[in-house]
């Protein structure tokens, strides 16, 4: 680039030359001899730059100025939550406005499983004591199409303790080309319906629709399943953790969502169904693996793979440097919508050395799982 600029010394004579196999490309060059050197310089060296950080940090420019090009979703009606170990039952369903039950309702938890061993074993022995049915999808695909093993049948054995109330299913993958991995997604979820039928859910039975790293608190599940004449479809307000419970994020995870089942009505979902939101019903650990593999895994069959724009990006010494870091995995800016919050919550993400309320049988399981605890963000290979 740097050479289109002294182009013009060693071409001075070009200009009085007529040669025909020459002659337009010198007249380019003549038109250019004309230009000032000011100009000379924008059009080698600053516009080719630009267009060159343009395509490095487009990504990064275009979320920095999402306040000016896109507004934030219409907020929910968020509903306090009242919760201590030692209030009765009777008078939490009070607090919150319902009456309570003669007996509870019945509960099934619904998930479609990718690889996520370590997160499930946690979700199921936090929600065991509340859960009716605990149903469970698996795919040989991801939702971007890769081949994937059937990770639960493999590690079964692993959790025996739910074995009576399993309802498990294998459904194979569709491996379209070049397809929204959306749809593979809509598709795994059409199939949990099926599932759930077969797991025998029934008229006003809880049903929680939530990915495996999505946790909703056992008492969050007890309170909605012994009180009377709470909502049909609410979502539960999750605690956002990234990489590990040493990474809080923030509040705003509200995927989740349990609904009193309406046979022929409830859909399986993983988008906004209502306008109400429950407070800390849980925890969201995103990306929060044992193994860099899995890493490297998740970011290839994840299902915004847009978003792996640069090889080195999946480099395993990368990676383990922006979990310690709490930076980002995609060298991403936050998706906010005012610019005070994409300031606030620029990368990287302060360490949290807080490990009170998580799930129990993470604190009873420390050892085995202790790169989920605060300081302690290094991963295994492979
Ligand atoms: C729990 O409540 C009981 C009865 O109200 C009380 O006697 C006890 O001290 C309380 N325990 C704690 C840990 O607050
Ligand atoms: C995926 O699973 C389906 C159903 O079990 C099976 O028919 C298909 O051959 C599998 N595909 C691959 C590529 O393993
Ligand atoms: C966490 C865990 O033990 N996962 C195992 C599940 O099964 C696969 C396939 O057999 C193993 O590779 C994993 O190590």
């Amino acid at each position: 680039m740097v050479e289109g600029y002294y182009i013009s010394k060693k071409t001075d004579d070009i200009c009085g030359q007529e040669s025909h196999a020459a002659l337009s490309m010198s007249r380019l060059k003549c038109i250019l001899l004309g230009l000032d050197y000011k100009v000379a310089i924008f059009l080698f060296l600053v516009l080719p730059l630009s267009i060159f950080s343009l395509y490095l940090h487009g990504q990064k420019i275009s979320y920095f100025l999402r306040p000016l090009w896109d507004s934030p979703p219409r907020p929910f009606h968020e509903i306090p939550h009242y919760y201590h170990d030692n209030v009765s039952m009777e008078s939490f369903c009070k607090l919150h406005g319902w009456g309570i039950r003669e007996s509870p309702r019945r509960v099934f938890d619904a998930v479609l499983f990718s690889n996520e061993v370590d997160m499930l074993n946690i979700r199921w022995n936090e929600m065991y004591p509340y859960i009716t049915q605990f149903v469970l999808l698996e795919s040989n695909s991801t939702f971007t199409g890769l081949i994937k093993p059937l990770v639960f049948a493999r590690n079964r054995s692993k959790f025996k303790f739910v074995e009576p109330r399993l309802t498990y299913g294998v459904i194979g993958g569709r491996f379209k080309k070049n397809e929204n991995p959306f749809v593979e997604e809509a598709y795994q979820r059409v199939a949990l319906d099926q599932l759930l039928k077969i797991a025998g859910i029934e008229d006003d039975d809880l049903l929680i629709m939530s990915d495996v790293d999505e946790i909703p608190s056992a008492h969050t599940i007890n309170l909605l399943r012994w009180c009377d004449d709470i909502p049909r479809v609410l979502h539960l307000q999750l605690r956002n953790y990234l990489y590990s419970y040493e990474f809080f994020v923030d509040f705003k995870s509200w995927r989740a969502s349990i609904h009193r089942y309406e046979p022929g009505k409830t859909r399986y979902a993983h988008y906004r169904q209502s306008e109400l939101l429950l407070s800390d019903s849980g925890w969201h650990c995103s990306f929060c693996f044992r193994h860099i593999s899995q890493f490297i895994f998740k970011m290839k069959a994840y299902s915004h793979t847009d978003r792996v724009r640069f090889p080195h990006y999946l480099s395993p010494e990368r990676i383990q440097d922006v979990i310690c870091k709490g930076g980002d995995l995609f060298d991403m800016l936050p998706e906010e919508y005012t610019f005070k919050e994409i300031i606030a919550k620029m990368p990287p993400i302060p360490h949290s050395y807080s490990a009170v309320h998580l799930p129990a049988y993470l604190l009873n399981n420390a050892e085995k799982y202790k790169y989920l605890l605060p300081g302690n963000c290094i991963r295994e290979i492979g």
